[in-house]
C-alpha cells in the first residue's frame, strides 16, 4: 500500500502529552471538539489539548437521538438554542463535510388541557422572540403525521400540538468528527484514551491536569464532560446540584423513507424521528433512579413499545436493531451549568441533562469566547453556576422533550 493507503482518515497516532498548554479542555465529544474548534478559529487560541477517557464522540454525543430545536420556555432558553439552530444550518460548508442537517418540523403532542396550555405559552414565548411555533390542531397533526393514531388506541387522544417547524436532525458523528477536524486542522491536540486523573491548583487558580498518560501544566481548564461532571468537579472541591440519570434510546431496522417529521409526546413519553439510513430513531423518559452506568434495559424497551404502539401500531412488524444509554447530567431548574467558577481559570459546561446534543455549536462558540476574554459570554451569563444560591433559576422543565 502507498503511504497515503495506511493514514488515518482524521488523525494521526497520538503522539506524547506536550509540558503545557494554555487550555485543557477534558471530554472529547460534540461540545468539547466545538470548543477547540472556535478557539482556534475564532481567537486564534490553538496551544490546547481535548482530552478524551474514550474516543472521539463515544459519550453522550454518540448516545442521543439528534433532534435539535428551539421551541423552548424561557426568554434566556429560546435565545441560546435559537443561536445553536442557526449555527446548526451552516455546519456541513463550514466543515466541508455532511452532517446530514435535515429541517423536518418538530409536532409536541399535547393530550390534556394543561399540556396544552403549556404549548400555547411556549409558542407565545417563542413568537415574541421571532422563532417559528404555533399550536396546531388535529386536522393540522392529522394531514401532517397521516399514519399517527390520534386517538392513542382509545388511550389518550391527541388534542393538539406545539408545532416548531425549524425543528431537526442530524448525523452526530459527524458533529463531532467536523468539529474535531477542523480544531485538528488548526493545530489542536486531542488526546483520545487519556484520563484525567486530578486537577492541580495553586491557591484559588488552576495550574495543571494530571492524566494516565502524564502530567501536564495549564492556565485554563474546561470540564465539558457532561455525565462524568461529578466526578471531575469533586477534583476541584466545587458543588453543582447536577445528579446522573441514564436516558435510554433505540433503533429499528431501516425501512424506506416515510416520516417526515419529529414527533415528541411529553405525556405518552415518546419521541421519535426517522434517521437518514430509514431507521425509526426512538427515546423515553430518564430511567426513575440516579446511575451512573450506560447500561440498558429490557424494561425501557417494553414501556417505550407499549407508548410506541399506541400512536404508531405499524411499528410492531418492526425489529429493533440497537439499544443504548447515555448519562444525563440534570439539574433542578432543567437548564444547563456553564461559565466561570469560584476556581480561577476553571470553567464549566455541564448539566446537559437531555438537552445537550442540540447545544452542541453554541455551547462550544459561547465557551470559546469565555475561555478567550475571561468573562461569561452574554448567552451563557443565566446559565451560571452561582443561579442556584442566588435563587435566579431558568425553568425549563415545561421545555425538556423528555418526561423525568
Ligand atoms: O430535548 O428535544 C429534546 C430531546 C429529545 C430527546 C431527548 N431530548
Amino acid at each position: 500500500l502507498s503511504k497515503s493507503h495506511n493514514e488515518p482518515r482524521f488523525f494521526p497516532d497520538t503522539k506524547p502529552l506536550k509540558p503545557h498548554y494554555d487550555v485543557v479542555i477534558i471530554g472529547g465529544g460534540g461540545h468539547g471538539m466545538a470548543c477547540a474548534y472556535y478557539l482556534a478559529k475564532e481567537h486564534g487560541i490553538t496551544n490546547v489539548a481535548v482530552l478524551e477517557q474514550g474516543y472521539i464522540g463515544g459519550g453522550n454525543t454518540g448516545r442521543n437521538t439528534t433532534i435539535v430545536r428551539s421551541n423552548y420556555l424561557t426568554p434566556e432558553g429560546v435565545r441560546f438554542y435559537d443561536t445553536s439552530v442557526k449555527l446548526f444550518e451552516d455546519l456541513s460548508d463550514d466543515f466541508d463535510l455532511n452532517i446530514f442537517y435535515s429541517t423536518r418540523g418538530h409536532f409536541t403532542l399535547a393530550h390534556t388541557d394543561s399540556a396544552l396550555r403549556t404549548m400555547r405559552w411556549r409558542a407565545e414565548v417563542n413568537k415574541h422572540m421571532g422563532i417559528a411555533s404555533e399550536v396546531v390542531d388535529r386536522q393540522l397533526i392529522a394531514s401532517e403525521v397521516p399514519y399517527m393514531d390520534l386517538d392513542c388506541a382509545g388511550h389518550s387522544p391527541v388534542m393538539g400540538a406545539l408545532y416548531h417547524a425549524p425543528g431537526a436532525v442530524a448525523r452526530h458523528d459527524a458533529v463531532a468528527w467536523g468539529y474535531a477536524r477542523g480544531a485538528y486542522n488548526r493545530g489542536v491536540e486531542i488526546h483520545q484514551k487519556t484520563r484525567v486523573t486530578g486537577i492541580r491548583t495553586q491557591g484559588d487558580k488552576v495550574c495543571g491536569v494530571d492524566t494516565d498518560r502524564g502530567r501536564i501544566s495549564c492556565n485554563q481548564v474546561v470540564s465539558m464532560v457532561a455525565g462524568s461532571t461529578p466526578r471531575i468537579t469533586e477534583m476541584v472541591g466545587i458543588r453543582t446540584p447536577i445528579e446522573i440519570f441514564p436516558l435510554q434510546a433505540c433503533v429499528t431496522e431501516p425501512v424506506k423513507p416515510f416520516m417526515n417529521t419529529i414527533v415528541v409526546s411529553g405525556s405518552l413519553h415518546v419521541y421519535v424521528s426517522q434517521s437518514s439510513r430509514g431507521e425509526l430513531v426512538m427515546g423515553a423518559s430518564v430511567d426513575p433512579s440516579v446511575l451512573h452506568s450506560t447500561r440498558s434495559s429490557f424494561d425501557f424497551t417494553e414501556g417505550l413499545s407499549d407508548k410506541m404502539l399506541d400512536l404508531f401500531p405499524f411499528v410492531s412488524r418492526l425489529k429493533m436493531m440497537r439499544q443504548w444509554a447515555g448519562m444525563s447530567d440534570i439539574t433542578p431548574d432543567f437548564a444547563p451549568i456553564m461559565g466561570k467558577t469560584p476556581l480561577d481559570g476553571f470553567y464549566l459546561d455541564a448539566g446537559w441533562g437531555t438537552w445537550g446534543f442540540k447545544a452542541t455549536p453554541v455551547s462550544g462558540k459561547t465557551l470559546a469566547w469565555t475561555l478567550a476574554n475571561d468573562r461569561n459570554h452574554e448567552l451563557i451569563e443565566p446559565f451560571r453556576l452561582s443561579r442556584f444560591a442566588d435563587f435566579d433559576l431558568v425553568g425549563e422543565k415545561g421545555a425538556a422533550s423528555v418526561g423525568h
